[in-house]
């Protein structure tokens, strides 16, 4: 047996810190068409049209929905290009990003 200690005197760990998911929600409206609703969804979200069509009608009956989470500058830009889109198109649909717990 050596002398020498050969126990490695500094245990080294990896820590991958998840960036902080943000949350995009979809709010309801009296006036976008539904099918407006889930036109934007399957572009914007690459949602399919089942998936789309359950989150829509969530909001329409619940006031609101979580469409997705993404990081930040995902969320934002999602929610900027859906907003858009019902702009455009003379809707006044909304989209809004933020932060989960
Ligand atoms: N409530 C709208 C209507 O009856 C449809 C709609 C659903 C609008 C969901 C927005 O987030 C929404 N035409």
């Amino acid at each position: 047996m050596s002398d020498i200690d050969t126990k490695p005197q500094v245990v080294e760990r990896t820590k991958t810190k998840q960036p902080p998911l943000y949350k995009v929600i979809l709010l309801n409206d009296d006036y976008t068409p539904r099918e407006f609703v889930v036109v934007v969804l399957k572009a914007v979200f690459r949602m399919t049209e089942e998936q789309s069509y359950r989150v829509m009608m969530t909001a329409h009956q619940l006031g609101a929905c979580v469409v997705a989470t993404y990081t930040r500058d995902i969320a934002e830009s999602k929610t900027t290009e859906a907003n858009d889109m019902g702009r455009s198109a003379g809707h006044p649909l909304e989209f809004s990003t933020e932060p989960e717990e």
